[in-house]
């Protein structure tokens, strides 16, 4: 399976997160996008679509604040990483923004997601390598892997968070759909909720969106994907949450996954994207469900099992030591 990675994503280092209350390291490090790189090897460089596709799916106010949000940060006189800390919940109302804080907080909805000095080139280029994915499999490829990072799936068209800043799957779907080479279908298997990409697409009749994930009642984000959200207006019914309890083992995962892949034959997609998280991982130091080693060759198979021309764009998974082993199992299982 060709795979894509460009090594500028892995400019975007910060220091530490809000967690649980305390600062902790940051659990989206660079060293989880190497781990995975050498595993996999013969990885192919992305190439420069340019913002194009990335306009069509993100705010061009957003995409402004967030290019220019470090050197904004310190020009106001800070050091270290870009961090928010009021929120207008109450207030989302079309007014200037002058301070720094008051666009960090309009354009996050939360405090994991801060943004240093390489944040957007490695944002940008992780956008990059899925379209080279896209761009394989418009050639004719059957399955390509997008070593993104950062991650993607928690950010909306105008708001950053979950150590997400672009939507790489959302802005592939998008670049296959325009490519015509939909029906496209997202499936999201991280272990949180893929709420920037249901966002997206939510009011949406052109682009499927299921998600299987840790139930929000008791994981993060906490305010999306729940089983009642299934679309509205022309996307009503297009997006399916399967939310599932913690401690999860692979059985009743792969129950939830096989229904989710009927849907999205039901719907009759034509190409597919899998946003996928290897934080379901029962080491994973961030999550809570029992996937074993071994289990992810068996969700993979199922996936592959779809038959559908698949782009898998890399989302979350935090266990760094094991990751590389995990995604490979998961790709090998795909190839079949
Ligand atoms: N105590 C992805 O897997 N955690 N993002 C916030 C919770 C954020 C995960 C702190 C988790 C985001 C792509
Ligand atoms: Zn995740």
């Amino acid at each position: 399976m060709l795979r894509f990675f460009d090594p500028r994503q892995l400019d975007h280092a910060p220091e530490r997160e809000l967690h649980n209350g305390t600062w902790a390291s940051y659990a989206e490090c660079p060293a989880r996008a190497a781990n995975i790189a050498d595993a996999l090897g013969d990885l192919s460089p992305a190439r420069d679509f340019g913002m194009a596709p990335i306009s069509r799916i993100h705010d061009a106010e957003y995409l402004a604040f967030l290019r220019s949000a470090h050197d904004d940060w310190r020009a106001a006189g800070r050091d270290g990483d870009a961090i928010g800390y009021t929120w207008p919940i109450v207030a989302r109302r079309r007014i200037p923004l002058t301070r720094i804080d008051a666009r960090l907080g309009r354009y996050s909805f939360d405090a994991a997601t801060p943004i240093g000095p390489g944040t957007w080139e490695s944002a940008y280029w992780s956008a990059q390598t899925a379209l080279s994915g896209l761009h394989a499999l418009l050639g004719g490829a059957q399955t390509a892997f997008a070593l993104c990072r950062p991650p993607g799936h928690h950010a909306g068209a105008d708001y950053l968070g979950g150590y997400c800043y672009l939507n790489n799957a959302a802005i592939a779907a998008q670049a296959a759909q325009d490519a015509g080479v939909g029906p496209v279908a997202i499936l999201d298997i991280d272990y949180h909720h893929g709420n920037g990409t249901q966002d997206i697409f939510h009011a949406r009749g052109d682009v499927f969106f299921a998600s299987i994930h840790a139930d929000p009642a008791t994981d993060y984000p906490f305010y999306w994907g729940h089983a009642d959200e299934t679309g509205e207006g022309e996307g009503a019914g297009a997006t399916l949450n399967i939310p599932l309890p913690r401690g999860t083992r692979v059985d009743a995962y792969l129950t939830a996954l096989d229904a989710a892949i009927s849907r999205i034959s039901e719907w009759s997609a034509k190409f597919l994207v899998v946003s996928f998280g290897a934080d379901t991982f029962s080491g994973d130091p961030i999550s809570h469900f029992a996937i074993e080693a071994a289990d992810f060759a068996r969700i993979g198979a199922r996936i592959g099992t779809t038959g559908l021309p698949t782009l898998i764009v890399m989302e979350g998974g935090y266990a760094v030591g094991d990751l590389g082993d995990n995604v490979a199992r998961f790709l090998s299982g795909i190839s079949g």
